[in-house]
């Protein structure tokens, strides 16, 4: 594996092309600045004046007293706090949002899918029959208001796990009582002088993270879905051959659909399309980049040309008219790129300005208007494109399949009225599946850009293992071809057998970061189905976050121990200082939660310890043990060969026409 920079071959191009122009990013700058080696392994205290503390060689404390352990432990907690935060907050703004369509105040959102309003209000103990729709939505939009302010009681999702999950969490005192209560606690409980005992500091992480996974997080996805449709498979295109050398480009970026979605309208508005005719272009085309990508491409399928370390190359293709940006993963460095280009850099939210870019507010209720607005500034740039810097798109993309939602997976075992899991749970029991990893989050300029992510999806799929995926991880899986109908060549005999006949692909993508919630659920519902015993913990799985960056990603990986998954996190240890934080994350956690964290940085470690421990889990659940020679013989072609060969030469009497070379 290269040292750092890219294994995505459109990056690769057009860092050549910064570099030449002596444009520097963000693959530069992780190659002259190097990482501070005491804050990174999490041996700084910076709570108060008195240091920063750096507690390193003989200095055992800080000059309050506090030890290594404490200092560590207060700093992972405080990290998976901002980034329950993070996605919680995003929530919020969803919920606001429902409220204010059920008021009339967003004129431009409406209420599109009444099956999941209905589910979801029956999750918060809202009385749903005879019910009128806007009505309903605003209860549930109240509801989930108040589960963030709630200051007592659990809240109201804790019930989706499976019950003895919740039992578990009840035992040991860590259900989240309120979303913005824990959060705030993890801050109280961190400043100086309060509370100074790691286990205590993490215990009260596992509830945080909680408060995420099944508060903040789940509920974002639950009103996105309301509001803009629960996603079901679509086909798209991914990487920079998305951009058009003809067209206005936009590039959406940043996580809440709220804009995204109507910049999507805009860009389809026929004035829009006909005034940027008039500057040249022969239409508008929309991509996006990290999440917000992800949000549109579930729902509408639109293409995406890049994830987290995507995006100032995207700029340098000198072909992106306006980069619009609302909240999170956003580099400032994308402003000073921007600079060397005709590319305006918008951006749209109360909480994220940039300094030098163009602020433009929006608003709910007056969104498409605003939109409208944002679109015609890329379009005005449009006859500026290739005056300071040449244009060069490379020539590279990806067809993917995505929009897998949890109730979409149920469906496809089954229909409406007999989904389950039933097929999936039957074929891990058989040993067809060994088993399910979730591989998720970010790209780290830290860690040769998309390269783990495909490694280990890669290493799964052929050892049978489905894999679900979400964030900038299934982006990269995209780019190399993982999420398309070819990666069934690369599975495994059993898993193919099983992805053919219930009709899914081996990779499944189910979203955006905060949509990590619907693996929650999909896991919640198989340990509920039966036969991979009555607890997420008793499944063969696990998580991954191979090349994570974000404390957006720590919460997701401590909300997923927290349910009982054994997770891995590669590129950086944020706790490498304290020997005790690393035994109480990953054994202590595991004697608690069932689950345990843990950061390994050598990919093929990573794998062997997963697949052990997909292993160990069969064999407590008395499963019969995994044979890869066992399946696969049954002679079911395999559809992606043959959809690869051209329609005259297709035999279908012929088996052997589509054997594909393993
Ligand atoms: O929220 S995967 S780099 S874009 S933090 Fe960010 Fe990480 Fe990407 Fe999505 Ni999630």
């Amino acid at each position: 594996m290269a040292q750092l920079g890219t294994v995505d071959p459109a990056v690769e191009e057009l860092l050549e092309l910064t570099r030449e122009a002596g444009i520097e990013t963000s693959f530069d700058r992780a190659e002259r600045i190097k990482p501070c080696p005491i804050g990174s392994d999490g041996a700084c205290c910076k709570i108060c004046s008195m240091g920063p503390c750096r507690l390193v060689g003989k200095t055992k404390t800080g000059i309050c007293g506090a030890t290594l352990d404490t200092v560590a432990a207060r700093n992972l907690a405080r990290q998976i706090a901002a980034g329950a935060a993070a996605h919680s907050d995003h929530g919020r703004d969803m919920a606001l949002a429902m409220l204010a369509v059920t008021e009339g105040d967003a004129p431009d959102y409406r209420i599109r899918d009444v099956r999941k309003l209905v589910e979801v209000a029956k999750y918060l103990d809202i009385p749903v029959e005879g019910r009128e729709t806007n009505d309903l939505a605003q209860d549930v939009a109240e509801a989930a208001l108040a589960q963030f302010g709630q200051q007592r009681g659990e809240l109201a999702y804790v019930k989706r796990a499976p019950k003895k999950r919740q039992e578990i969490w009840r035992e040991l005192d860590i259900v989240p009582r309120g979303i913005d209560r824990e959060v705030v606690e993890t801050y109280h409980r961190t400043h100086v002088g309060n509370d100074q005992d790691a286990e205590h500091i993490l215990d009260h992480g596992l509830r945080t993270a909680l408060a995420d996974g099944w508060g903040g997080s789940m509920l974002s996805t639950d009103i996105t879905d309301i509001l803009f449709g629960t996603p079901v498979p679509l086909s798209s295109e991914v990487n920079m051959g998305a951009l058009e050398d003809d067209e206005v480009n936009i590039v959406i970026h940043g996580h809440e659909p709220l804009l995204s979605e109507m910049i999507l309208m805009a860009v389809q508005d026929p004035e829009m399309i006909e005034y940027a005719k008039t500057k040249g272009a022969k239409g508008i085309n929309l991509t996006g980049i990290c999440c917000t990508a992800n949000e549109t491409l579930m729902r509408q399928g639109v293409r995406t040309i890049g994830n987290f370390l995507s995006q100032e190359l995207a700029i340098a293709t000198g072909a992106v008219e306006a980069m619009v940006v609302d909240i999170q993963c956003i580099m400032q460095a994308l402003q000073p790129v921007a600079e060397h280009y005709h590319t305006t850099l918008i951006t749209t939210s109360r909480k994220a300005k940039i300094t030098g870019a163009t602020h433009m507010q929006f608003h709910e209720h007056n969104a498409l208007e605003t939109a409208k607005e944002i679109v015609k500034v890329g379009i005005d740039n449009f006859p500026k494109r290739g005056e300071s810097q040449r244009v060069h798109i490379p020539n590279i993309s990806a067809p993917l399949v995505a929009g897998f939602s949890h109730e979409y997976l149920r469906y496809m075992q089954g229909g409406y009225y007999r989904g389950s899991f039933r097929p999936l749970n039957d074929a891990i029991m058989t040993g067809r599946v060994r088993g399910a990893a979730g591989v998720v989050g970010c790209n780290n300029a830290r860690t040769p850009h998309d390269a783990t992510h495909n490694y280990v999806v890669r290493k799964f799929i052929e050892n049978d293992v489905l894999v679900v995926q979400t964030g900038c991880s299934a982006i990269s899986a995209a780019k190399v071809g993982l999420l398309g109908p070819e990666a069934m060549n690369m599975a495994g005999p059993g898993l193919r057998e099983i992805c053919e006949t219930i009709g899914i692909p081996p990779v499944l993508h189910l979203g955006s970061c905060v949509d990590n919630t619907r693996i929650l659920t999909v896991l919640s519902q198989m340990a509920t189905e039966g036969g991979l015993g009555e607890d997420i913990a008793d499944l063969p799985g696990v998580g991954f976050a191979p090349e994570w960056m974000s404390e957006k990603a720590l919460s997701i990986g401590t909300y997923f121990v927290a349910s009982g998954v054994y997770t891995i996190f590669g590129t950086k240890n944020p706790v490498a200082a304290s020997e005790e934080v690393q035994r109480l994350i990953s054994e202590g956690w595991e004697s608690k939660v069932g689950g345990k964290l843990e950061f390994i940085m050598d990919p093929d470690e990573m794998i062997e310890k997963a697949l052990e421990h997909i292993d160990r889990k069969r064999a407590e659940l008395g499963l019969v043990e995994y044979d890869p020679n066992r399946f696969g013989e049954s002679g079911d072609v395999p559809l992606a060969a043959f959809f690869a060969t051209p329609p005259e030469e297709r035999n279908l009497y012929s088996r052997e026409a589509y054997t594909v070379n393993r």
